[in-house]
């Protein structure tokens, strides 16, 4: 049987593909997921792709994943570097947890420099653009295989 693997994104990335393409590209939050949905069936994985700008949305839907999913990817956004409540939530999650930012965070401003979510994931890709998210599926692909 295939395993779920959760796609979550925070604030803002609804936007994707919309506005500011110099810094998160030209593609959109669908794309991410057929791209995803196409390294998944690779691995015998399905995704469900979900963004929220709401923090307890995001904490709902780890939740939810602790029930049906195998793995988790996630691009908190800016609650990557504010929100322990996103943090404590991953901490009840008992799969692989990998944490994808489209920009290079460590070349931009320093409050984009620390993230609560990685005290909990267990790869970070940051940089790659929205191909980062397939990378993650590939790495799930192996952590899950
Ligand atoms: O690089 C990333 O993926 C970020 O997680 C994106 C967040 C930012 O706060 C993090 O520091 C790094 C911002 C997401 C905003 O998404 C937009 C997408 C298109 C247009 C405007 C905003």
């Amino acid at each position: 049987m295939s395993k779920l693997i959760t796609i979550l994104n925070g604030p803002n990335l609804n936007l994707l593909g919309k506005r500011e393409p110099e810094i998160y590209g030209h593609e959109t939050l669908e794309d991410v997921e057929k791209s995803c949905a196409r390294v998944g069936k690779e691995f015998g994985l399905t995704v469900d792709l979900k963004q929220s700008n709401h923090e307890g949305q995001i904490v709902d839907w780890v939740h939810e994943a602790r029930e049906n999913a195998a793995g988790i990817i996630i691009n908190p956004a800016a609650l990557t570097h504010t929100s322990v409540a996103v943090l404590d939530a991953l901490n009840t999650f008992d799969g692989p947890v990998l944490e994808v930012h489209i920009s290079q965070v460590h070349k931009r401003e320093a409050f984009r420099h620390h993230s609560y979510v990685s005290h909990r994931a267990d790869g970070v890709i940051a940089g790659f653009g929205v191909e980062g998210y397939a990378l993650a599926m590939r790495r799930m692909g192996s952590l899950l295989g």
